[in-house]
């Protein structure tokens, strides 16, 4: 299957938008083909789902859903992810986040590195829409520029998986008039800074709201530990690296696939 629109491409223009205001988006990116297979897979996963595990945390499926491995390590992703990290790069989490009709998470502005327990230079994360995405729908908000503030103040008492929200009195007081919404049509890839405040509402709608977030880091970087779960059963998962590009420094070795028996690159 072809994954990838053949229009898509990660231009010179993007790559300063992306530095510039901290995101940069792509109405063309997946093929029709690949749309529609991707929908029915994530609704497979998600009556598959252990009923402990939400439906905004189906977390690093890609250890044993090769759809998901594939999309991942498409070559146009991987030359764009090259272009913001360098030549070695290691995937180490991809998230489902699935919010249903008049339901779903509430995800407080927050920045996604400093939550990680992974440090090093890090690639923008790759948000891919399946559904068309709005306003209402539960559609991610950001603050263009503000990748450039540092690590802001936060709060991490809050409930749930998103358990860490930034300061309120951190943000902008015109933080409405500042944020700017994904609206997006299905099919479609953002990516962002991992220190751009971010946010979304619960789905308002009566549509779905299905998306996919990838996240990669270079290959020098610190990748630290941190447990899962698998969504099938809800056994604990450790996180694990993959090799997806380039080779490891220092002459240590990481799996290339979860797929192979070999592990060594
Ligand atoms: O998709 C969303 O609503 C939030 C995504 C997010 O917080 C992230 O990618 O770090």
């Amino acid at each position: 299957m072809q994954w990838l629109d053949p229009g898509f491409t990660y231009s010179d223009d993007h790559h300063q938008h992306f530095l510039d205001m901290g995101y940069a988006s792509f109405d063309r990116f997946l093929t029709p083909e690949a749309l529609a297979f991707a929908q029915s897979a994530i609704d497979r996963m998600m009556q598959q789902r252990h009923p402990d595990i939400p439906l905004e945390a189906m977390i690093s499926a890609h250890h044993h859903e090769q759809w998901i491995w594939d999309l991942a390590t498409q070559k146009p992703l991987l030359d764009m992810i090259e272009k913001q990290c360098g030549h070695h790069i290691v995937l180490w989490a991809s998230h489902l986040i699935c919010k249903p009709p008049h339901s779903g998470v509430h995800v407080p502005w927050h920045q996604d590195a400093p939550y990680w327990n992974v440090r090093g230079r890090m690639p923008g994360a790759i948000w891919i829409a399946f559904d068309d995405i709005d306003q209402d729908n539960g559609g991610m908000c950001l603050l263009p520029g503000w990748h450039r503030k540092g690590t802001l103040a936060r709060q991490t008492d809050q409930p749930g998986l998103f358990n860490e929200a930034i300061d309120p009195a951190a943000l902008p007081t015109d933080v409405d008039q500042q944020k700017i919404q994904y609206c997006f049509p299905a099919g479609s890839m953002a990516t962002h800074d991992t220190m751009i405040p971010h946010t979304s509402e619960p789905n308002a709608s009566n549509r779905w709201r299905r998306v996919l977030v990838l996240r990669y880091t270079a290959a020098d970087a610190e990748l630290g530990e941190k447990n899962y779960r698998d969504y099938r059963t809800g056994d604990p998962m450790p996180r694990q690296f993959f090799l997806v590009r380039g080779q490891m420094p220092n002459g240590r070795t990481l799996p290339t696939s979860p797929f192979e028996k070999s592990l060594s690159q």
